[in-house]
């Protein structure tokens, strides 16, 4: 063997681990990056699983989850539909608006207007009203036993502590201003204005009752709008007016 056969051979004996000493570490690589791709996904598919089930879940109770629309599902004050809280800085109804105020008659919602008859025979517009008054009371009257107990309380306990306010009844029984002037009297509250509801339009526009007393500030806003129970609700509510 010259020298150069030498040479050769030991090349050949060198080169095919020079060649594979790279390979291991290629083949090392691609197996590591698909490894990693598929943890990766793996990874992915947990956090989309895991996303979906908290925007699924109702954590705070409030029968809404994040996908429903809740936008703070750790307090369950705050879903869609909820009554916006003025001036809480907060969205409290979910609609994107914070402190915004929705038209309508439950509590923090800006009441529409209305007129309606007096016994009198005088027409009166709520936000007419409102102007030359602190607030309005309604009460939804039918002349029942439960509204004698409701009404002479009422004039006895509170309308005396709030000369600022007007109290009406609201008669959405009698169906004309002569029959419900005729059942004011006989009742014996000819002191208390009343109005004639006599397609029952403001008992609907107040999802009212017999005995709802709904109370409105003098900026429109609905403060109060339930029954009159023991009048302490009442009270609370024209204290804390303004
Ligand atoms: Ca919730
Ligand atoms: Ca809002
Ligand atoms: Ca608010």
């Amino acid at each position: 063997m010259n020298s150069n056969k030498i040479i050769i051979f030991l090349m050949l004996l060198v080169l095919p681990s020079l060649v594979f000493a790279e390979r291991p570490s290629n083949v090392g690589l691609n197996e590591r990056v698909i490894q990693l791709e598929y943890e990766v996904n793996t990874l992915q598919q947990q956090v989309s699983v895991l996303m979906s089930r908290l925007d699924n879940s109702d954590l705070d109770f409030d029968g809404f989850t994040v996908a429903m629309g809740d936008c703070n599902d750790a307090d369950a004050s705050i879903f869609p539909g909820a009554v916006e809280i003025l001036g809480d800085g907060v969205d409290n109804d979910c609609d994107g608006v914070i402190d915004n105020v929705t038209s309508g008659t439950q509590v923090g919602q800006q009441s529409p207007d209305f007129s309606l008859p007096d016994t009198l025979g005088n027409t009166r517009g709520l936000y007419d009203e409102l102007t030359k008054s602190a607030g309005v009371v309604l009460y939804f009257t039918i002349w029942s036993p439960i509204n004698d107990v409701h009404v002479s309380h009422m004039r006895a306990e509170v309308m005396p502590n709030f000369p600022e306010i007007s109290f009406f009844l609201v008669d959405y029984v009698t169906g004309s201003v002569i029959d419900s002037r005729t059942a004011q009297l006989s009742n014996g509250f000819a002191d208390i204005e009343t109005l004639v509801d006599i397609d029952q339009a403001v008992f609907n526009l107040y999802e009212a009752s017999m005995g709802t007393t709904a109370v409105i500030d003098s900026t429109g806003i609905v403060r109060m709008n339930e029954d009159y129970k023991d009048g302490t609700k009442l009270t609370d509510v024209l204290t804390n007016l303004n």
